[in-house]
């Protein structure tokens, strides 16, 4: 059989202009019915179709995406991967996700270009310092890597960056985890639609549900930009326009929506071999495989639906940035942007049923949800096909807002909420 890696196959494309290569994914009309119904073509969503389909056997699957797959949260983000969480639900629920990371390029077949070049989390303060070593050893417990610095340590694995105590808030030390690191956002949302698509999942975009249709008390499919489309099952997962689906079915969910900004400068040389994180100074830093320099902030104080950046986040941030590596103060930025981010008031994701039958939840992961998107979509999908939810994701059902049973995580969020 002719491989169609072949070097043959290379020439030819260069010079037919790459004319007559074969789609990743399909771009199918959309069926009247589906067995279910995906709403939102970010990586979670995505991931949650293929793990359907793959491990639950389900027949007729669609991703329903207003825009672009990965337009969303999974196209902007800046892609720390990592699972030192305080609380052993959070931590067992990220560590699942760390674990599939690990073997994602050969489960997909293609390359995320998940790098473990570990995160460290700054301490600036005793408190910081005590939190830090609660939750490494906490992380331990639960089979977690987890190590804590001193400056020292710090200095010898990341030169540029600046120890001294003449800092506004001197580093005290840090957390690592080895096993973290970066991966390519854009490369697991085509990922996922890649696998998805040849296990027979419809993927539409260009398709915005626009109304969540019910008879007593049951879903019965979407109003959409393209026509209603019927399924006893419909899973959304729209991040930042979670709240405005619940709406379409009468639900009100504790979120809040707000923009979280990033801005990566021009490339550099490779400067930077880790992830750094400072939630004193309000800021985090990895450098890009292509050299550019990764630089996110808290989110922004206000609500609202604008995926734009904006001067004053910039200039804070990257002022943070230059208290850590005053050598970076030269170089120049490329561009910024923002997403939506959905935030729960305990830092912690909602992956549940919902009083209306046959439709599930999944938001809520705020600031954090990139490097939880392969143990999310599993777990969803569990919980979609069985119409209960795995124990992974058991306590994180809407019932811990009338419960109590809240999990605060925001020590662990990684940026300011
Ligand atoms: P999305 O990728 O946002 O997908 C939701 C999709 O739903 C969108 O494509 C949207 O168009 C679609 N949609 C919405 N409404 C409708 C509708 N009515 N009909 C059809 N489709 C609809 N997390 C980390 O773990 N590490 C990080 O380093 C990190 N950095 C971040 C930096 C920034 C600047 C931002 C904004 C986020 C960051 N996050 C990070 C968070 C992370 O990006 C998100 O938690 C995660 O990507 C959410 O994935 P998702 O698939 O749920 O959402
Ligand atoms: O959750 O690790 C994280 C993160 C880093 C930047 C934004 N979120």
């Amino acid at each position: 059989m002719r491989n169609k890696y072949s070097i043959f196959n290379l020439l030819r494309h260069s010079v037919t202009g790459h004319s007559n290569w074969p789609e990743a994914w399909r771009s199918p009309d959309p069926r009247p019915e589906y067995d279910v119904i995906i709403v939102g073509g970010g990586g979670h969503g995505l991931a949650s179709a293929y793990y359907l389909a793959r491990e639950h056997s389900v027949g007729r699957i669609a991703v329903l995406e207003k825009g672009w797959i990965g337009g969303g949260n999974t196209g902007r983000n800046t892609t720390i991967v990592r699972s030192n969480y305080l609380w052993d639900e959070a931590a067992h629920l990220y560590e699942k996700s760390l674990k599939l990371w690990e073997g994602l390029s050969q489960e997909l077949n293609y390359n995320v270009m998940f790098s473990q070049r570990g995160v460290m989390n700054l301490g600036h303060t005793l408190q910081d310092m005590r939190d830090i070593v609660r939750r490494s050893n906490a992380n331990c417990l639960n089979g977690i890597d987890s190590e804590v610095l001193t400056p020292a340590d710090i200095k010898q694995m990341v030169p540029l960056i600046d120890v001294s105590d003449r800092a506004r808030y001197p580093i005290l030390g840090a957390s690592f985890q080895p096993r973290g690191g970066v991966a390519r956002h854009d490369a697991l949302a085509w990922g996922f639609a890649r696998a998805a698509d040849r296990h027979g999942v419809d993927i539409i975009q260009n398709c915005e549900v626009t109304g969540i249709r019910r008879k007593n008390g049951a879903v019965t499919g979407v109003e959409t930009s393209r026509g209603f489309i019927a399924a006893p099952k419909v899973g959304v997962v729209a991040a930042g326009h979670s709240s405005v689906l619940a709406t379409m079915a009468g639900l009100r969910m504790p979120i809040e929506s707000h923009p979280l900004q990033a801005l990566v400068s021009e490339p550099l040389k490779p400067v930077l071999d880790t992830v750094i994180m400072s939630n004193a100074v309000h800021g985090y830093i990895s450098q890009s495989d292509k050299g550019e320099l990764v630089i996110g902030a808290g989110i922004d104080a206000y609500t609202g639906y604008g995926q734009r950046g904006s001067f004053s986040i910039i200039e804070g941030n990257v002022s943070a940035i230059v208290e850590l590596f005053p050598a970076f103060s030269r170089v120049r930025m490329l561009r910024q942007w923002g997403g939506i981010v959905d935030v729960c008031p305990d830092a912690c994701p909602i992956i549940s049923r919902t009083p209306v039958k046959g439709l599930y939840f999944n938001c809520g992961w705020g600031t954090g949800g990139f490097k939880a998107t392969p143990g999310s979509g599993w777990v969803f999908a569990y919980t979609i096909a069985r119409d209960a939810p795995h124990r992974l994701n058991a306590a994180f059902d809407l019932e811990r807002f009338y419960s109590g049973a809240l999990i605060d995580e925001h020590g662990a969020a990684g940026v300011a909420h």
